[in-house]
């Protein structure tokens, strides 16, 4: 059967409109902010610039998705908490809130549906930010089934599949955490292409990479690398 192909990225949304106006504001109010740095880059163009220092709470939008991603999630949940300090527990409360609206604060809404965007392969982040100062609030991550209900999405091989689909969902819980894209010319050939970003020392991408970091090592599957995606508190 031939593989189907696949494109992974967060779809860029716009905020809530009432959230819009005042995200200028809020980061002149700290010294020599910095939003971006080797391997890694704040969503500030979505309203984003830091992590809250207060707990966050992974819920779910159903009981399918709350079976289905909870094994996903409470790695990179746990890697945040203790690598970054920032509480992140994964509950098995269930959240309807649409997924238009931003849940509850410090919330992440976590669904399990069938292409999201409409495009094949494609899962998406849909982040909410505090308007007071522009740490990450929370939102709505919607994985695409498609990974899990179709054999072999990523890989042939079951370990490596799996190591991809820990990636997809680690991916998106950055991007709700307040991490854009660090994709950067690296090459100077005036394009940021996919995939083109630093490597640590180790040769892994940032978790963050876009549309992927490619095929890191089976065992780092899901794992941010730390030198790059961990968003610094304000
Ligand atoms: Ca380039
Ligand atoms: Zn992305």
């Amino acid at each position: 059967m031939p593989l189907p192909l696949h494109r992974l990225t967060r779809r860029l949304l716009l905020p809530i409109a009432a959230l819009a106006a005042v995200l200028t504001l809020t980061a002149a109010t700290t010294t020599t902010p910095v939003y971006s740095g080797y391997g890694w880059k704040a969503w500030t163009s979505n309203g984003i610039y830091s992590l809250s220092p207060e707990p966050y709470t992974v819920v779910f939008a159903d009981s399918t998705a709350r079976s289905k991603l909870t094994p996903y999630l409470t790695g990179p949940a746990n890697q945040v908490t203790t690598g970054v300090g920032v509480p992140i527990t994964v509950t098995t409360l269930l959240d309807t809130t649409p997924i238009g609206s931003c849940p509850t604060k410090h919330r992440i809404v976590v669904h399990y549906s069938y292409r999201p965007t409409g495009v094949q392969g494609m899962s998406e982040a849909r982040a909410c930010y505090a308007i007071a100062d522009g740490s990450a609030w929370g939102g709505h991550i919607l994985m695409d089934s498609e990974y899990w209900t179709t054999s072999a999405w990523f890989s042939t091989d079951p370990y490596v599949n799996d190591a991809r689909r820990k990636d997809a969902v680690s991916h998106e819980l950055g991007h709700i955490l307040g991490l854009a894209h660090p994709n950067t010319d690296l090459d100077k050939d005036g394009v940021v292409e996919n995939g083109e970003c630093v490597r640590n020392s180790t040769g892994l991408r940032p978790l963050m990479c876009s549309p992927n970091r490619s095929n890191p090592p089976v065992a780092d599957g899901g794992k941010f690398t730390s030198e790059f995606d961990y968003l610094r508190q304000p």
